[in-house]
């Protein structure tokens, strides 16, 4: 653990989501930034530019751009975008070979500068990378997880929102699965202030939401042609850090590790955890139906062919 009092954040991957995070944490005051990147110069651009805004924003946490392992030693938390993001035309699952490579080589260091850090894996494939750090580290499953779910949940509660004309903070809902096509959105788990969606919209608007959910990552990047989407993964992300550094209890969609939960063994897969100070404290069983059953079990079912086409570390 970082020897100040103040809580040490690693985010390996200065990129589009890196940065942003480094932004996102820099006003929340959630801890001291090392921002870390293999492309040198650009981290620490970015984070001189960051500490530039600290009078203007009344802020007094610090972010250090670096291309050195060492100053990312006793972290108390990574965030890891290290990798190559998607370009129009390619599936998430096409960054598995150079990801694969990359995150073998990020998981070595944290394990030999922060044996003890918590590590929150955002990289794509989202699935198979979070599977690799935890095979490569060998850290506990708690202390190993990956943000996919709170996007792919944040972005269905905004489309719910939005087609109600409600507050986002009203629309409470859950999704489930891979982070990929074969997602699991879970309607019948969704509720504005309580009341029903399926009360609140047909079954032809829920399924053109759950579709849209499914595909959204896919449409920002037709939109964008060159990268991904960003601001709603880093903030994701760093709500998740700010549960487990705070012990704020969120219960949210996560890629956690399973071990029988849901029949499903020895395997990442997005499902509602709580994350505290603990990491992934509890992973909660929903009482899933047939339909949504077989949809989860073919979502788990591509995880499983994704990550066996991991080699073995
Ligand atoms: O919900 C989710 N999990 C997804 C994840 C949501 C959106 C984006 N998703 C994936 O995150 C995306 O497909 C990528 O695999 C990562 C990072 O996306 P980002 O948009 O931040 O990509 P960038 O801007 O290319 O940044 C990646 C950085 C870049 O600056 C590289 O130089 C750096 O990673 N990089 C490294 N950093 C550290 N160590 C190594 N070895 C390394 N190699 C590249």
């Amino acid at each position: 653990m970082a020897t100040s009092a103040r809580r040490k954040i690693a985010l390996i991957g200065a990129g589009n989501i890196g940065g942003t995070m480094a932004h996102i944490i820099l006003e929340k005051d959630l801890g001291d930034v090392i921002l870390f990147d293999v492309v040198d110069g650009m981290p620490q651009g970015k984070a001189l530019d960051l500490m530039e805004m600290r009078p203007t924003a009344h802020l007094d946490g610090t972010v250090t751009g670096t291309n050195s392992w060492d100053d990312c030693r006793d972290a108390d938390l990574f965030i890891v975008t290290a990798g190559i993001a998607r370009k129009p035309g390619m599936s998430r699952d096409d960054l598995i070979a150079t990801n694969s490579r990359i995150m073998t080589d990020v998981a070595n260091h944290i394990k030999e500068v922060a044996p003890a850090a918590f590590i929150i894996v955002i990289s794509n494939p989202l699935d198979a990378m979070v599977t690799l750090c935890k095979r490569v580290t060998g850290f506990p499953k708690q202390r190993v997880v990956g943000m996919a779910g709170a996007l792919d949940t944040s972005r269905f509660r905004h489309f719910v929102a939005e087609e109600l004309g409600v507050s986002v903070d009203n629309v409470s809902a859950s999704v489930m699965g891979g982070h990929g096509d074969t997602m699991v959105p879970l309607p019948r788990f969704c509720s504005v202030a309580g009341i029903p969606l399926q009360s609140l919209l047909t079954a032809e608007r829920i399924e053109a939401i759950a579709n849209r959910t499914r595909v959204a990552g896919g449409e920002i990047v037709k939109l964008l042609k060159t990268g991904s989407a960003f601001y709603s993964p880093a903030a994701c992300a760093v709500r998740m850090a700010e549960s487990i550094l705070l012990d704020r209890k969120w219960v949210t969609p996560c890629a956690a590790y399973l071990e029988g939960e849901y029949g499903v063994q020895g395997l990442y897969v997005g499902v509602p955890v709580t994350l505290g100070a603990g990491g992934v404290e509890t992973i909660h069983i929903i009482d899933l139906n047939d339909e949504e059953r077989a949809a989860f079990d073919k979502s788990v079912q591509h995880v499983r062919e994704l990550v066996s086409s991991l080699t073995p570390a």
